[in-house]
């Protein structure tokens, strides 16, 4: 054969190997298990052919494919991606080299008139944008909110009309982290949703507290230089246990109710799936008829609120920092879409602005549920990834102040700081005036600012006029009236007045609520709590600050303050103001429900050499209940008759999983050395009770962080090698796996076994 027929022969057979290889890894993968990178698995070779690019995986959304003045282009999503089967410059002219620069000669200088080089690094240089001064950490989704239409008595607000439905872009955050932070901190998250109406973008720019740590924005600069990382050694990177965070709190104490918080289980989310929103700020609702109230805005998870342990936290951070992404993420591409329902607590809009005693514009108070019901008045889902992280997560810009007719801000001093800051930080994070042009902040609603020119301008106005009054353009653009969806701020008298820099005496209280909430918390809530006290206070060097703190938490309550201290090795301070006498909140506390349970992470740990008996049921039946099944096995590839593998004894962690199932007991893999796998432990250990020690340790995991756990065939045995005793509560044994699996599945409901943690608080 000549030698050119050989190489095509030999690229041929390679092709088909390839493809054949691509099918397998194809079938390998059958049931999918989310959080493949792309459309389709690559071949092993490197392509040879051109072609157009891939389309986006099907769990991918994208921007609304509207101008940047909100007109619809009936342009495909992917028309704003790559185009073409072959690499340009931007300019698109076609390249063809791009491993080498333009030199004088193979081993010359480069050429300063290269430009596809230029003009590469040129942008490399300049990638990165600055993160958010807050909330730098982050993940965002689409989806969709439709009204149930059963707020027209309080808002005319047209998104919130009965099966109304109204594209969203939500972006959850930590708040103290940079960008590159680990995700399972303990930290306030946010919670902010773009609606796109059509009257316009309405931003709710949330949290997952429904309290704060300032009653007035001109000290948010104050809370946060004092969270951020020490300013001299840049340490420690998104947390609060240090000095700096509790020297401000424990001098600051109208941040005490928002402290609380942070150290409850609310501030690990054990995803942001299971996570409340609140407004925080009180807002104020206009109907049809100009009748006015004043609202709290609620999100109230579908799937309940569910929270991390804190050694599990800890785990996590290490072993997958991008936790409550991919969560998302994977929840989204497995099909269970995540949903929270829209509420409302409504409150009469007297000149008092108080209910039931409290101050509605003082952001460190909530108002109990009990004493004032969630109406849920419509439902969001989130229903598709973002395409692409930076252009849609990083670049989206909210704003408290985005409103739209029907709902209107109150005083509240915090949120009037809000109003400024959120168009402020825009400028030198997004570069200019012009960030409500770039496709994840365009309105749906047509736009005819006369706003122009201005760094990134994208829209090529036309007319000569954009002033008002005007003739040359024929008077435009008009203005609405309010009858035409125009937004008139509700007149809202005020009191006579005088220009103060003071507060109003109600919000000198800063003790009620924090112990409102300390006594609505269950014991194993409470215990948590005063193990967050102790370990943040403990990481301090300061010993006036931990006692300056105790201080705060005597005013709160005495057994609190006593288990902290004794934490701390300190004395119990006495209170400086007796404990207030308040009314506990059941709603506050996590505990005492079942959810649904679509979305979670069963790990089955199997080892072939035991047989795989029941093991594709059960798989199946997993996934027939919309969770998600992680085979967990000695090596990676398939076992058995194919079954692919998703998680080995080396790369698997307890923490992955909110359940265990073991089929059987699995044998030391011949990887559990010490040297090869740390956390295997000692391996004659390990040969002694001949289970896999990594196996044993997920087990002990698993059962020390209150998780569900199940197994058949002999997994008894390595039940008793982790020290967990089938008659243990939440330990199920059984022959028959998917009766084993209904088990764990029901426990599941209540997110954890909670019969498992020994209560000490009271
Ligand atoms: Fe924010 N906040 N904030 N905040 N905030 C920002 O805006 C600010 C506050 C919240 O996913 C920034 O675009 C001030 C309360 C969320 O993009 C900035 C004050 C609540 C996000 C800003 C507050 C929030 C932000 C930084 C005190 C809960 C992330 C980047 C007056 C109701 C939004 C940006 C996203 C982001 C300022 C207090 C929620 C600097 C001055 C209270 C969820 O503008």
């Amino acid at each position: 054969m000549a030698p050119g027929k050989a190489v095509k022969a030999a690229k041929k057979t390679t092709k088909k190997t390839a493809k054949k290889a691509a099918e397998k890894v194809a079938e390998m993968l059958e049931p999918p298990v989310p959080g493949a990178p792309g459309v389709e698995p690559p071949s092993l070779e490197e392509p040879t052919e051109p072609r157009e690019p891939l389309p986006p995986k099907p769990d991918q959304g994208a921007p609304a494919t509207v101008t940047a003045t909100g007109a619809e282009t009936g342009a495909p999503p992917s028309a704003r991606g790559q185009q073409g089967a072959y690499l340009t410059t931007a300019q698109g002219l076609r390249l063809y080299e791009t491993d080498h620069s333009l030199k004088a000669g193979e081993r010359g200088p480069t050429l300063l008139q290269d430009h596809h080089l230029r003009e590469k690094i040129m942008h490399f240089d300049h990638e990165r944008i600055p993160e958010r001064v807050v909330h730098a950490r982050g993940a965002g989704a689409h989806g969709v909110f439709v009204g149930y239409g059963n707020a027209a008595k309080v808002s005319k607000a047209g998104f919130l009309a009965k099966d109304k439905e109204t594209p969203v872009f939500v972006r959850f955050s930590t708040v103290v982290g940079s960008r590159g932070s680990a995700d399972a901190v303990r930290d306030t998250r946010g919670f902010a949703t773009k609606f796109y109406t059509d009257e316009g973008t309405f931003d709710l720019v949330g949290n997952n507290f429904p309290v704060f740590f300032i009653q007035d924005g001109l000290k948010f600069p104050d809370i946060i230089h004092a969270a951020k990382p020490h300013p001299d050694r840049e340490i420690p990177q998104a947390q609060s246990a240090h000095d700096t965070f509790w020297d401000f709190v424990s001098l600051h104490t109208e941040a005490t109710h928002h402290v609380m918080w942070q150290m409850s289980d609310r501030a690990i989310p054990r995803s942001y799936r299971t996570m409340e929103g609140f407004g925080v700020n009180t807002f104020r609702l206009v109907n049809e008829t100009g009748e006015t109230s004043l609202v709290k805005f609620h999100w109230k998870p579908v799937a309940g609120v569910h929270s991390l342990v804190w050694e599990e936290a800890q785990l996590v951070n290490g072993i997958d920092p991008d936790f409550h992404r991919r969560d998302l993420y994977d929840a989204i591409e497995a099909g269970a879409h995540p949903q929270w329902e829209f509420g409302i607590q409504v409150f009469p809009d007297t000149p008092e602005q108080t209910f039931e005693g409290i101050d509605l514009l003082d952001p460190t108070n909530l108002v109990p549920e009990e004493l004032a019901p969630v109406r849920r008045i419509g439902r969001l889902t989130l229903t598709a990834n973002p395409t692409n992280f930076f252009a849609e997560t990083e670049q989206v810009a909210f704003h408290p102040g985005h409103l739209v007719p029907g709902i209107d801000v109150t005083d509240d001093p915090l949120l009037q700081a809000r109003l400024f800051s959120y168009l402020d930080t825009q400028l030198t994070r997004l570069g200019g005036p012009n960030f409500a042009q770039i496709p994840i902040n365009r309105p749906h609603a047509p736009v005819n600012d006369m706003l122009r020119d201005g760094f990134h301008q994208q829209a090529d106005h036309a007319g000569v006029a954009p002033y008002r009054p005007n003739s040359l353009d024929g008077g435009c653009p008009f203005l609405a009236g309010e009858d035409m969806s125009a937004y008139v701020e509700v007149p809202h008298q005020l009191p006579a007045t005088t220009k103060v820099r003071a507060a109003p005496v109600s919000f000198d209280d800063h003790f009620s609520q924090p112990r409102l909430f300390w006594l609505s918390l269950s014991p194993v809530e409470k215990d948590h709590v005063v193990q967050a006290f102790t370990f943040e206070l403990g990481k301090c060097y300061e010993q006036a600050i931990k006692e300056r703190e105790l201080q705060v938490l005597a005013n709160i309550d005495g057994r609190l303050c006593a288990d902290v201290a004794a934490g701390l090795g300190l004395p119990v301070p006495e209170p400086t103001t007796p404990p207030a006498e308040v009314q506990a909140s059941p709603a506050l506390s996590q505990l005492g429900e079942t959810w649904p349970v679509a979305g979670r992470l069963i790990g089955i740990v199997v080892d072939p050499a035991n047989g795989l008996d029941g093991v594709n049921e059960v798989k199946r039946a997993i996934l027939g209940q919309g969770m998600v099944p992680l085979l967990i096995a000695p090596h990676g590839g398939t076992i058995g008759d194919g079954i692919p593998v998703q998680r080995t004894f080396l790369t698997a962690r307890s923490v992955e999983f909110d359940a265990l199932l073991l089929a059987g007991t699995p044998r030391v893999g011949p990887d559990a050395l010490a040297g090869r796998d740390a956390k295997s432990g000692d391996p004659a250990d390990a040969d002694e009770v001949a289970v896999d020690p990594r196996v044993r340790l997920m087990i002990g995991e698993t059962f020390r962080h209150g998780k569900a756990i199940g197994g058949w065939g002999d997994a008894a045995t390595a039940f008793a090698a982790a020290g967990c005793d089938p008659v243990d509560d939440g330990v199920v044994l059984g022959d028959d796996p998917t009766a084993v699996l209904d088990e764990v599945v029901t426990l599941l409901g209540a997110h954890r076994v909670w019969e498992r943690f020994p209560v000490t608080s009271a």
